[in-house]
């Protein structure tokens, strides 16, 4: 018999090795294509655990239905903690968890009626930045990146009737991480995206990808993966078409094309079908719309016709929810770009909730979608490679049969070193491998010296991406004159930001900081010399709302950037709205 030192815990600082090994990333995500799912959103137990107690006192393994048998008392207390709403952000929950970042466990029960032969997937919309998963005191797997959906296979654990689950959701701001500790938006932590559990058949459809035919307009082609290595058949049908094509597959992955005369999806016309894909007793359906994005010389194509990009860049960000939204808070979004007369929206600066894209679709507004590569990140760390590859994965598998999303962002301003260029060129190489089907960008440098637009990762890129605040941080805005005028970049440039702070209500003259007329001045500005350059492609201006940001606490911001059209209250139109759809009218 072996003889346990009670008091082991207190020395293992190696407490954290065991759920930090294997991550689970792209590779093991299941499409949930439309099937159905038992929601585990609503009330959870949250649990706060500054110093990982959790992990070394091993919580999860503690027989919580009885704890009247435990022999020695451990510092958490089941059925005792407090009561919040899965998804949310933990700093809104409670006054003094506004500024808090470390661990806090969430519990809950549920009921589970598990058919034999079937899989069990936990499905986890995003968990801000990393979670450890415990089904019944046991360990199911862990996932790192804030804002992508991971799949945990819960077959093994899962039991008929009462089950109980525990997450731990850590967001200490690391330089190693992805972001790293400096960023210019706010740390929320928390299940700040829904939590279902899905049954699958054994051999299940793991993903799939549908678009046109690389060659042709009236054709479509369809991959399809299973959950595993064998030979099998599916089928692809498109109903309005009288569309049903046989999908041969040969060790767990098969692709076909077949003639489909297709309505071309478009901002104007966002036509959608309904597509659905069968293999043996497994199914998934999706709306679909179909569509072409490319670029010729410095032409943006959609469809094959130059399309100019009018938008702006949003954060996910609510006064009330954080992080958390719903389909109300897009629609409004979606609203207030078609009301400046705009066709896109940048999702800064991480993947956004995926009802975005799928709203986006049915809106018909183009959309770049990102991974927060954001600033300093540790180049030259292999870990923290994996660690954003694995995000961009994440997102490319998660929004890839959206027709909105044309754009991966893979970095926004990262200072020029040899590290930096391996790095991004290497997540750019990917997104083309993941998904040849659409653009990548990043917002790029600009050569000081010569003030030309100059990095080498446009080399890697389809569009590139600039941000400037000439007229705000670099205060003469006949510098973009001279910058515009000094670059030559051979491919399409979009301005991916640019803005100046505005407070609601702040009125004054043009040259006030702060004030709603020095914002709306800046875009008049901005926009009589960007329409002399027909090499811009369109721009994403910095940004629809107003958002919470610590860094930024002068008597104007008190936390929170104020470069928004809309003020945070999401409604409060400032003059620059105006003045944006007046000048952008006529581009
Ligand atoms: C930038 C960043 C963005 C900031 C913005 C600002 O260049 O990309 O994340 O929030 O400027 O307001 O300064």
């Amino acid at each position: 018999m072996t003889v346990e030192d009670p008091f082991a815990h207190l020395h293992d600082e190696d407490y954290a090795a065991a759920f930090s090994r294997d991550w689970a990333g792209a590779g093991s995500l299941v499409d949930p294509g439309g099937r159905p799912v038992q929601s585990l959103d609503g009330e959870w137990e949250m649990t706060l655990d500054p110093f990982d107690e959790g992990l070394r006192q091993r919580w999860y393994a503690l027989d919580e239905a009885h704890p009247e048998n435990w022999t020695v008392p451990r510092d958490y207390d089941p059925g005792g903690a407090d009561i919040v709403p899965v998804p949310s952000c933990w700093n809104l929950l409670r006054p003094e968890l506004k500024y808090y970042e470390g661990a806090v466990w969430y519990v809950r029960s549920f009921d589970a009626a598990p058919a034999p032969g079937m899989r069990q997937l936990l499905q986890f919309g995003a968990a801000n930045y990393a979670a450890r998963v415990f089904l019944n005191g046991r360990f199911l797997g862990a996932h790192r990146g804030g804002s992508t959906p991971f799949t945990l296979d819960a077959t093994h654990a899962l039991v008929a009737g009462k089950n109980r689950l525990m997450v731990h959701v850590e967001n200490r701001r690391r330089d190693d991480r992805v972001p790293m500790s400096h960023f210019d938006w706010f740390n929320y932590g928390g299940l700040h995206r829904g939590v279902g559990l899905m049954q699958v058949p054994a051999l299940h459809i793991r993903s799939f990808a549908i678009h046109l035919a690389a060659d042709r307009d009236d054709a479509v082609e369809v991959r399809v993966a299973l959950s595993a290595s064998v030979d099998a058949g599916a089928r692809l049908r498109i109903p309005e078409l009288g569309l049903d094509l046989a999908v041969a597959i040969v060790d767990g992955v098969g692709t076909a094309r077949c003639a489909a005369p297709v309505a071309l999806w478009s901002p104007e016309r966002p036509r959608l079908y309904d597509v659905e894909i069968a293999c043996g007793r497994d199914r998934v359906r999706e709306r679909i719309g179909f569509r072409r994005i490319a670029t010729r010389g410095t032409e943006i194509l959609l469809n094959g016709t130059p399309v100019r990009l009018k938008g702006a860049c949003v954060h996910e960000d609510d006064v009330a929810r954080g992080r958390c939204t719903d389909a109300a808070d897009i629609a409004r979004r979606l609203a207030d770009i078609k009301a400046l007369g705009g066709n896109f929206l940048r999702l800064s600066h991480y993947p956004h909730d995926p009802l975005v894209a799928r709203m986006a679709d049915e809106a018909g507004v183009l959309l770049w979608a990102e991974i927060p590569v954001y600033w300093a990140i540790d180049f030259a760390n292999p870990d923290t490679y994996a660690d954003a590859e694995n995000q961009l994965l994440e997102l490319v598998a998660r929004d890839r049969n959206r027709a909105s999303a044309i754009l991966w962002g893979v970095g926004n301003e990262n200072a020029d070193t040899d590290a930096r260029y391996r790095f991004m060129a290497a997540l750019a190489d990917a997104a083309k491998r993941a998904d040849p089907t659409r653009l990548v960008s990043a917002a790029c440098l600009v050569n000081r010296e010569k003030f030309r637009i100059e990095d080498r990762l446009a080399a890697k890129l389809d569009v590139i991406g600039l941000n400037e605040y000439f007229g705000w941080y670099e205060p003469d805005p006949n510098d973009l004159l001279r910058l515009l005028a000094n670059s030559d970049p051979g491919k399409p440039l979009l301005i991916s930001e640019t803005g100046a702070d505005a407070v609601a209500g702040l009125h004054g003259a043009e040259t006030l900081l702060f004030g709603e007329e020095r914002q709306a001045a800046f875009y008049r500005n901005q926009l009589d010399i960007l329409r002399q350059f027909p090499y811009v492609q369109g721009m994403a201006v910095w940004l629809l709302y107003d958002f919470r940001s610590e860094r930024r606490q002068t008597r104007f911001q008190r936390g929170w950037n104020r470069k928004g059209l809309v003020a945070e209250d999401k409604t409060t139109r400032k003059a620059a709205f105006a003045a944006l759809r007046a000048a952008w009218a006529n581009w």
